[in-house]
């Protein structure tokens, strides 16, 4: 295992408040919530960033955005946002593939 800190929290070697999990994911609430449902989605598999995902990841991504569908009908969102960093210059600090889920308040756009 790459020492990476998503890839802990999905062998929950470091807690996390859990929301859902199944074979290929597992979701948590991010530890700064922007929004007041923040829920972090995180396939099992390392994938460092969406750039580095290949054809064979085509399904696990598109189940990606189901499952947030579905987190965010759960919470009862019906105005959500997903977000993806891909990169240092965008955001990203943990490098193993995640969506933000972001919800529960007006969301501006553009982002910043
Ligand atoms: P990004 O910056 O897009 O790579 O998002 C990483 C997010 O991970 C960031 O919003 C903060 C969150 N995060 C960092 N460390 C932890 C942690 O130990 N636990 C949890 N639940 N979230 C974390």
């Amino acid at each position: 295992m790459p020492d990476c800190l998503f890839c802990r929290i999905v062998a929950r070697e470091i807690p996390a408040q859990y929301v859902c999990e199944d074979e290929d994911f597992v979701a948590f609430r991010d530890i700064s919530p922007k929004a007041p449902t923040h829920v972090l989605i995180v396939p099992r598999k390392h994938i460092p960033k969406l750039s580095q995902a290949s054809e064979e990841d085509v399904t696990l991504l598109g189940r990606m955005q189901r499952l947030a569908a579905r987190i965010a009908a759960e919470a009862g969102l019906e105005s959500w946002r997903l977000v993806l960093n891909n990169g240092r210059g965008a955001g990203q600090s943990v490098f193993h593939l995640h969506y933000h889920l972001l919800g529960g308040r007006p969301l501006l756009w553009p982002p910043g």
